[in-house]
């Protein structure tokens, strides 16, 4: 009975940890903190320094290193969907 319960309450909690993963939905601006109109791998990391390289390569679509509202906004709009 005891163990039965454990196990619901490890699923909940592996649950309620999938729910609350880092999701990248700043507002452009919020993450390019120098204003320049592009997001680079450094700015990424500052705004979210929990988060690995390949959040950062998935919203760099073209992979040229850096990235603009467009490819900010599409990887916003792919987590919400
Ligand atoms: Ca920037
Ligand atoms: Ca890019």
């Amino acid at each position: 009975m005891m163990h039965k319960f454990c196990l619901v309450a490890i699923t909940a909690v592996l649950l309620t940890a999938c729910a609350s993963l880092p999701r990248f939905t700043a507002p452009f601006p919020e993450v390019d903190s120098n204003g320049d109109g592009v997001i680079e791998w450094q700015e990424f990391k500052t705004r979210y320094p929990d988060s690995d390289a390949k959040a950062f390569l998935e919203a760099d679509r073209n992979k040229n290193g850096d990235i603009t509202p467009e490819e900010w906004q599409f990887f916003i709009e792919m987590q919400a969907s």
